[in-house]
């Protein structure tokens, strides 16, 4: 096997991919694949059977369970989508099974030395995975993959795009989709992480959604905890609020330093360096900075006796002074004047208790490649 060959599972007509035990070392330009299917309809055992190998398919088909994903550089290549049920894991080497049965996340090559790689058991993601081992000589570990992974970490890593729904890989290789925002004018390129503008997303929702995510990258949404705390600590990021009242006035409250700390943390949020245009003012940097974030089943505010992510509607950065918040982007869609806090608003914009029509908190990588 070459230095930089990779290794995929690989059996024809199994119907378990536990059962495949055979090793393939493939060429440069090739691929993992996973394929799954049946006999016809005269067969009177119809078992879903697959084959497992390398393959010279270059081109990925988005969502497509079984497809390729992308060419292999000039080292080593990256994943497949979707070749795991259940899973975000890929053919590679002891790592193509059921969930329980993961045993270790390396893959196999003729590296020198040791390397630690994440090994657990039963994850649906390699975000939920936090142990370590120490990997034999001959392993490589993923995160000497993430690493050397060429594919776009978020909407800045790609070029010559227009605004939409992208596949980016915050890890280096978990795809998850996102909408971009090309901001044609100062030619950047924007991750959104959140978007309302049409209420029909309820963002009342608990710990584990706001950590994983929720609604569509087309609309309404909630990019997800961990996925942000990725982007946000790669590099140094900033952040742009868009808000929009139903005159369609808007205004822009920017920071030029965000990033959120990861679940061990509470995704306690750290923002710097305000400017807001038309004169808006901070009534969330200013006031939040430092706090943990919140839901309705976890309570990290330190409003004592009082549960903001509960009684407001939302998870968020609550304020812990005398009252939960003076901005919450993530409160009820109530469009137009309410009665109190509890609604999708920024403090005194366009006017006291006033909940918007439209939203978008987006991050862009501050620029050091
Ligand atoms: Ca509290």
């Amino acid at each position: 096997m070459i230095d930089s060959g990779r290794t995929c599972l690989s059996c024809s007509g199994i119907e378990n991919l536990t059962d495949c035990t055979v090793i393939e070392a493939c060429k440069d330009d090739e691929v993992c694949f996973t394929h799954k299917y049946t006999h016809g309809p005269n067969y009177m055992y119809t078992p879903e059977l697959y084959d497992v190998g390398c393959t010279n398919q270059k081109l990925c088909i988005p969502g497509k369970p079984g497809s390729v994903f992308g060419k292999r550089g000039t080292r080593r290549h990256y994943v497949c989508e979707t070749c795991c049920n259940n899973t975000d894991i890929c053919n590679m080497k002891s790592a193509c099974a059921k969930p329980s049965d993961h045993k270790e996340l390396c893959e196999s090559t003729n590296k020198e030395g040791n390397r630690k790689c994440l090994a657990c058991n039963g994850v649906k993601s390699f975000l939920d995975c936090t142990e370590v081992e120490t990997c034999k000589s001959d392993e490589v570990s993923l995160t000497q993959l993430r690493n050397d992974s060429s594919f776009p970490r978020e909407c800045d890593d790609m070029k010559n795009i227009t605004s939409g729904v992208y596949t980016i890989y915050p890890d280096g290789f978990h795809p998850i989709r996102a909408f971009c925002i090309v901001d044609n004018h100062n030619k950047e390129t924007w991750t959104v992480i959140q978007h309302r503008s049409t209420g029909n997303v309820n963002f009342d929702r608990d710990w584990d959604e706001y950590k994983r995510g929720f609604g569509s990258p087309h609309g309404d949404h909630w990019l997800g905890n961990d996925i942000i705390h990725q982007i946000s600590t790669s590099t140094s990021h900033k952040l742009s609020i868009y808000l929009e009242d139903f005159n369609r006035d808007f205004k822009y409250a920017n920071y030029s330093y965000f990033e959120i700390g990861d679940e061990n943390r509470k995704y306690q949020l750290l923002l710097y360096a305000y400017s807001g245009t038309g004169g808006l003012t901070d009534y969330f940097g200013s006031y939040v900075n430092n706090e943990l974030f919140s839901t309705k089943d976890q309570d990290n505010d330190r409003l004592a006796n009082v549960n903001c992510a509960e009684r407001d509607h939302g998870g968020w950065w609550y304020f812990h002074n005398s009252y939960c918040s003076n901005v919450n982007l993530n409160g009820p869609y109530l469009a137009g004047t309410v009665t109190n806090s509890s609604a999708m608003y920024w403090k005194d914009w366009p006017q006291q208790y006033y909940s918007l029509r439209k939203s978008t908190m987006m991050i862009k990588r501050i620029d050091e490649k």
